[in-house]
């Protein structure tokens, strides 16, 4: 079944969240959802309502009202007619609802955020589209009181969306524009939370009635619907976040650079465990530094997007620094048991068991600028393995400040590891590299 604008059944209209609308308000979004469109600002203000004065804690209400020319005829001012409609009271009380169920009001400290929902075109869904914007708006705003120091810690409990479902023509289908809502047999107005939880639903049955069955797959439609508006306000929200990617297909790579990095704000490491797919670069250069700079200067031309690189590899003294950048396929097999096992027979009869991790990491830019930064930590290799945390050769890899080897160091490895060092390096340089 296609319905009169051509979306299938479990189809929303296209959904344009533009955020930074108004030059004032603490956030600000144009939310347009097909051809409803409503204006979100959250205002914050250090006054909370008499209620709540002197006990620590926030509140978020909201206000809702429809320009004139919003609709197909020309509607009078509500100013003008010096009373607000039960509709308009009724909807502002849903969205303010809706929208505190989003915030811990102890965290948010004793302010008033209002947000305001002001349609200037309606074509059905603009209570909907205005708690789903009205988040983007709120969560803007409280992303600017902790950049400015004003909130210390972040309030947000969840994400907060809202979509119609309805039953038309004995049909269930979901984001009712005008057309179909004012002919609906059932109609419903769901609220959702990231966490899956409702917060609110609104359902009638329009001299129809509607079966448990029915409710399910309305919710259902709902949900996925909510789901994906979701995704849409967290891009929105989080995309002044720098993505950067990790070009490496080492699992454990990306998992003690993500950690090493997470401290930092407004980066957002991206890398294969996001879904996006690198094509494999061959590693035929001398140096830790050239394979490391050519891998992530491949990488950042093919993704359009800055990329680091980090190549690393064990220097072992006795092994004139053998395996150096051939570690990861020192044995061949590329596999770290066969690796370790082949160094701890070639360091037979050795007793110099001085070695050093290296690692190089560089950035690099699409347009070809490249940064390097290096990191060593010093230990000796022992012939029996210890400890199950990290990989490669950390097993056989002893810190003598520790007296451990980096496998059985887990916490203290991304702090003194030669990854670690030369991240520290990059990290200082960022702001200005960037
Ligand atoms: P990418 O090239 O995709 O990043 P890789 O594992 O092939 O992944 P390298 O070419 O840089 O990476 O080889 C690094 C090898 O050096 C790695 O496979 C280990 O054998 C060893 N190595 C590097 N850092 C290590 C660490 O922190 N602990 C243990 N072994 C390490």
């Amino acid at each position: 079944m296609l319905r009169e604008d051509g979306r299938k059944f479990n189809e929303e209209r296209k959904i344009k969240i533009t955020k930074d609308v108004n030059i004032y308000a603490e956030g600000s979004v144009l939310i347009e959802v097909g051809n409803t469109k409503v204006i979100c600002t959250a205002s914050v203000s250090e006054k909370v309502p008499p209620f709540l004065r002197g006990t620590g804690k926030g509140w978020v209400t909201a206000e809702y009202s429809m320009l004139p020319r919003a609709t197909g005829e020309r509607n009078q001012r509500e100013a003008s007619k010096g009373k607000l409609s039960g509709r308009t009271v009724e909807i502002q009380r849903l969205i303010g609802r809706a929208l505190r169920s989003a915030i811990d009001l102890e965290k948010l400290g004793e302010r008033l955020i209002t947000i305001d929902c002001d349609v200037i075109q309606a074509d059905g869904g603009t209570r909907t589209s205005s708690i789903s914007g009205g988040y983007v708006a709120l969560a803007l705003a409280i992303k600017k009181l902790l950049k400015e120091g004003i909130l210390e810690e972040n309030p947000i409990i969840s994400n907060v969306a809202a979509i119609s479902v309805g039953k038309l023509n004995s049909d269930l289908i979901v984001d009712l524009k005008y057309s179909e809502d004012s002919a609906a047999e059932v109609d419903m107005n769901v609220i959702m939370n990231k966490k899956g939880e409702f917060i609110e639903i609104q359902g009638t049955g329009e001299e129809a009635t509607f079966s448990r069955k029915e409710l399910n797959g309305l919710l259902d439609l709902a949900e996925s619907s909510i789901n994906r508006i979701i995704e849409l306000q967290d891009n929105i929200i989080n995309d002044d976040e720098l993505k950067i990617f990790l070009a490496t297909g080492n699992q454990h790579k990306i998992d003690e650079i993500t950690k090493i990095f997470s401290d930092i704000k407004n980066v957002k490491i991206l890398s294969t465990k996001d879904g996006i797919s690198i094509p494999e670069v061959e590693e035929d250069r001398d140096t830790f530094e050239g394979n490391s700079q050519k891998k992530a200067l491949e990488i950042a031309k093919y993704l359009n997007m800055i990329a680091i690189a980090d190549d690393s590899g064990l220097c072992v003294d006795a092994l004139n620094g053998e395996p150096g950048i051939y570690s990861a396929r020192y044995s061949g097999t590329g596999n770290d048991l066969d690796n370790n096992n082949l160094l701890i027979k070639n360091l037979q009869g050795k007793n110099d068991r001085n070695a050093k991790f290296v690692s190089v990491i560089s950035l690099a830019k699409p347009n070809g600028e490249v940064y390097s930064f290096r990191g060593e930590i010093a230990g000796k290799i022992i012939d029996e393995p210890k400890g199950n945390t990290g990989f490669g050769y950390d097993p056989h890899f002893f810190v003598g400040e520790f007296q451990k080897t980096l496998a059985e160091l887990p916490e203290l490895k991304n702090k003194i590891s030669h990854r670690a060092k030369a991240l520290e390096k990059l990290k200082k340089e960022l702001k200005e590299i960037l």
